[in-house]
């Protein structure tokens, strides 16, 4: 109740700032891209997850303006590291709230005019839970998101009860596969290796999969040589994850961005 209460504020006190995490493209490992992601920094409790405080504000509504206000702020930080030119997209995160709202299509178009991103050089990121509780409205959304160049990807892939129905149902360009997935199927642990042989089935047919339906596939917390390595073997197109880089704030991250083409 009492962080409820703070969050309240949070967005006029400026307690907000979004950091930054690279995805690289396989095999090269050269930047594709940025996730943003979103930090809370209270000024007594210090930084608060998103895992913590997203659930709050999804209650209370102010997901909303914060939602608005993280698309403009990472729309607008794509276009000061002249993301046309470099053929590199930002990905945001979208909440369930957000992306019900009637206007959520026109708000996108909205904060892309303002910013003056081409659409193309955005990624919303949308989770199947979402989808699922209204597929007639997610269907119609992503298809406007279409009309407007906006890339899709589908985050956190194989949590959960995942089933394929939204993967036939909705069109995506992106498959991000949850990182549950990635560090199962490399586990070295000899007594797993059973587990680990199967989970790289299903890995290899999830990318298989994928690709039959022109999905590109980005893998999600990558955090060992062996991964990564794995990765390419099955020819994933992207991974990110702490191998590569850990989410930072947009200093360091502008710092990973080569001189302009
Ligand atoms: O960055 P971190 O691993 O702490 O993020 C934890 C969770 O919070 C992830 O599921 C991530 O998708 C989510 N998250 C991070 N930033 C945002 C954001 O700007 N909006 C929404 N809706 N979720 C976010
Ligand atoms: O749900 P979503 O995929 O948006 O969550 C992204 C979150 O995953 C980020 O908050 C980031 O901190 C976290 N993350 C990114 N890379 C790694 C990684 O290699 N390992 C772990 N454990 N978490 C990661
Ligand atoms: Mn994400
Ligand atoms: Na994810």
């Amino acid at each position: 109740l009492y962080l409820e209460r703070e969050l309240q504020g949070a967005l006029a006190r400026d307690e907000f700032t979004l950091h930054y995490q690279g995805r690289f493209g396989l095999p090269a490992c050269g930047l594709a891209g940025f996730e943003a992601l979103l930090r809370w920094d209270h000024p007594v409790q210090g930084r608060i997850s998103p895992d913590k405080f997203i659930p709050l504000a999804e209650r209370s509504g102010l997901i909303l303006p914060l939602g608005a206000w993280v698309l403009r702020r990472a729309c607008e930080q794509a276009v000061t590291w002249n993301f046309p030119a470099r053929a590199l997209s930002m990905s945001v995160n979208v909440s369930a709230l957000q992306f019900e709202q009637p206007t959520f299509v026109q708000d996108v178009r909205a904060a892309l005019q303002e910013t003056g991103l081409p659409g193309a050089q955005l990624v919303l990121e949308l989770t199947e839970s979402m989808l699922l509780r209204d597929l007639g409205l997610a269907r119609q959304h992503i298809q406007a998101l279409r009309e407007l160049d906006v890339q899709v990807a589908l985050d956190d892939f194989g949590q959960g009860y995942s089933s394929l129905s939204v993967l036939q149902d909705l069109h995506f360009d992106h498959l991000k596969i949850d990182r549950a997935f990635i560090r199962s199927a490399s586990t070295a642990d000899p007594e797993q290796s059973g587990g680990s042989r199967n989970a790289r089935t299903v890995l290899e047919v999830m990318l298989h999969l994928a690709h039959r339906l022109n999905i590109h596939v980005t893998a999600e917390g990558v955090e060992t040589e062996e991964q990564l390595q794995l990765l390419h073997e099955l020819g994933c197109d992207d991974v990110q994850g702490f191998l590569l880089g850990r989410p930072v704030p947009a200093t360091a991250a502008g710092d990973l961005l080569g001189p302009l083409p």
